[in-house]
């Protein structure tokens, strides 16, 4: 039974804030949630790029307690339908979603600890390594040679792959991911994220400007709504198109596979209400043949991408390591998935500590 529960709130600063189409932030502040049961505790974190919304989410967590304060863990599932009508009234998007994902994930967290097992062995492990890329940095504000070095950084570091972020100055774009191209050679992938700033036309000129760079995918080249808008860049574009991590759970996500409307699948963690729900849109895009590619929250997201036979890739941010006693382990361009039980990443409490704000 789930006996008790406490949030931090922490704030992690940046090694270099973030500077994308629509994201300005010199740090993260994370939500953090420890769940007791009878066998084990459970840990997760959800968080904002914004100080004081990170303070309300947990209110958020706080309001689904009453769901999952004296249940029996084991009912993970059913416990993620529960809450999701409980939140009904107040709209089962944003917050209420993310209060949702952090309960969700600390409860499989101590499922898996109480049985010793990692949460992917439970979910059904297809791999133990999976493709990653290095996507905490190449920013819109950073001159060329900033881009170039820290390419190299992440390429010392064991990546195969790195995101640069993109916008609509199409020649800037360009420029941009040639000079990294000619500066990495042909052995790097590197990916594109607009961050839906673009409009149909100019995302399909941006998209041939970018195939001389020969580019992975572009990411959100418009606005997350406009599926038909998508799918139009996405027919006449040389290069794959990703999209997903705007929209909440699985259902928020069947309008894009439907439509046809992305190459690949990014579900966020965060966005989907937790783990549980991370399986069902995994199973969902297979459905519809569309690969994912998980969006951040590397650690837990390893889960998912250790058993989910469609998972492609997982984006790698360092911005939460500080929260955990171990790193994610990158070999040879590949996330190795942690056979540790549960999520296999505990929090270092001690560390923690220096960065809490409530
Ligand atoms: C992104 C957006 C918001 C938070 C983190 C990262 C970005 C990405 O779109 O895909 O990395
Ligand atoms: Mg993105």
């Amino acid at each position: 039974m789930i006996r008790s529960y406490q949030v931090s709130l922490v704030e992690l600063p940046l090694p270099r804030p973030m500077a994308t189409a629509i994201h300005r932030t010199e740090a993260v502040y994370c939500a953090l949630l420890q769940v007791q049961t009878d066998d084990a505790e459970g840990q997760s974190f959800v968080f904002s790029l914004n100080r004081h919304r990170a303070l309300a989410l947990k209110p958020m967590i706080d309001s689904l307690a009453a769901i999952y304060v004296q249940a029996d863990e084991n009912a993970v599932e059913s416990l993620w339908q529960q809450a999701l009508a409980d939140l009904n009234p107040v709209g089962t998007q944003g917050f209420a979603i993310s209060a949702l994902t952090a309960w969700d994930t600390a409860v499989w967290d101590a499922i898996g600890c109480a049985r010793q097992m990692p949460l992917c062995q439970m979910f059904g492990q297809v791999r133990d390594q999976v493709p990653t890329y290095a996507s905490s940095g190449l920013w819109l504000d950073q001159s060329i040679d900033e881009l170039i070095n820290e390419a190299a950084d992440f390429a010392a570091q064991g990546f195969r792959q790195i995101k640069l972020r993109v916008d609509g100055d199409i020649q800037a774009s360009a420029d941009r991911a040639m000079a990294l191209r000619q500066a990495l050679g042909d052995s790097i992938g590197i990916l594109a994220d607009a961050n839906q700033s673009l409009d149909v036309d100019t995302a399909i000129q941006l998209a041939r400007a970018l195939e001389r760079a020969d580019i992975v995918w572009l990411e959100e080249p418009v606005i997350h709504h406009d599926l038909a808008g998508q799918r139009q860049v996405k027919d006449s574009s040389p290069i794959p198109i990703a999209s997903g991590e705007t929209d909440y759970t699985a259902r928020g996500l069947e309008p894009t596979l439907a439509a046809g409307a992305t190459d690949v699948l990014m579900p966020d963690l965060q966005r989907m209400g937790g783990l549980s729900e991370m399986r069902v849109v995994s199973d969902l895009a297979a459905r519809y043949h569309t690969p994912i590619s998980t969006h951040i929250f590397t650690e837990y997201s390893l889960s998912i991408a250790g058993s989910a036979p469609n998972c492609i890739s997982v984006e790698h941010v360092d911005w939460f390591a500080g929260l955990f006693t171990q790193p994610v382990v990158i070999d040879q361009g590949q996330a190795q998935i942690p056979s540790g039980p549960g999520t296999g990443f505990r929090f270092d409490l001690d560390r923690i500590r220096d960065g809490l704000i409530g």
